[in-house]
């Protein structure tokens, strides 16, 4: 007889941080919408912002509340109010910036401090598909190994490695729950269920404006 079994599913809490115009709007854009949908890029974030996407890892789903940032230097400490039960990151950089590969250890240091050790991490060089000068393999090492995390390139422009993107992260957020829950794979709540849709990633979005605002903080309704 055939058994039912239940759905497992990981609901995870996961930032997009860098330096203002290396591309994360457009990285989630072109993650979350169907490309016929984007009909104009992104302009810059004025506060948070945040959409769902799931990817299925093994017989799991990692459910994602992506939260994309303001990148600009002002918007930081209004931002800093948002890492609370974050699980993962995305730090994003500019192939085509230098400066823009030096302020990723700001947001790793920030995310460290606010969120905990036990966070998932992937680091991208946004934006292959422009010319650029081969980016600092040293500082990439060195942020990777002590940070504990992988590197991949992407263009959000041409669409390179933007899912995988998200895949390689979901592996990581599920590797890294099953290891703190070896009992128990299927239930994690880093996130209340009906924060994190289902299958449609674009099904659900949050836009919170900060602009001219004095810390026009959301009610937290933030994970657990
Ligand atoms: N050529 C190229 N341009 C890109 C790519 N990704 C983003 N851009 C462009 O870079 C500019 C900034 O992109 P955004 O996604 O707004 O950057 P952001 O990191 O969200 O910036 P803030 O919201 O200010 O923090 C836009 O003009 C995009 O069209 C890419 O992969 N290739
Ligand atoms: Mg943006």
């Amino acid at each position: 007889m055939a058994t039912l079994q239940k759905k497992q599913s990981i609901n995870c809490k996961v930032l997009v941080l860098g330096k203002s115009g290396v591309g994360k709007s457009y990285i989630l854009l072109q993650y979350t919408a169907p490309s016929q949908e984007i009909t104009q890029v992104p302009k810059t974030t004025v506060g948070v912002d945040y959409k769902n996407g799931t990817e299925k890892i093994e017989d799991t789903e990692v459910k994602m509340q992506i939260w994309d940032t303001a990148g600009q230097e002002k918007y930081r400490p209004i931002i800093q109010t948002y890492f609370k039960n974050s699980k993962a990151a995305v730090l994003v950089f500019d192939l085509t910036d230098k400066q823009s590969l030096i302020d990723v250890r700001y947001w790793l240091r920030e995310v460290k401090v606010q969120c905990g050790k036990s966070v998932a991490k992937i680091l991208v060089g946004n934006k292959c598909d422009l010319p650029h000068e081969q980016p600092d393999q040293a500082l990439i090492q060195e942020y990777c190994e002590e940070f504990e995390m992988e590197y991949i390139e992407s263009s959000a422009l041409q669409k390179i490695n933007i899912q995988e993107i998200f895949v390689k992260l979901a592996k990581k957020i599920y590797e890294q729950h099953k290891a703190s829950n070896p009992q128990n794979p299927q239930k994690q709540n880093s996130l209340p269920a009906n924060q994190v849709q289902n299958q449609n990633p674009s099904s659900t979005n949050q836009n919170i404006n900060l602009k001219n605002s004095k810390l026009k903080k959301k009610k937290d309704n933030d994970c657990c």
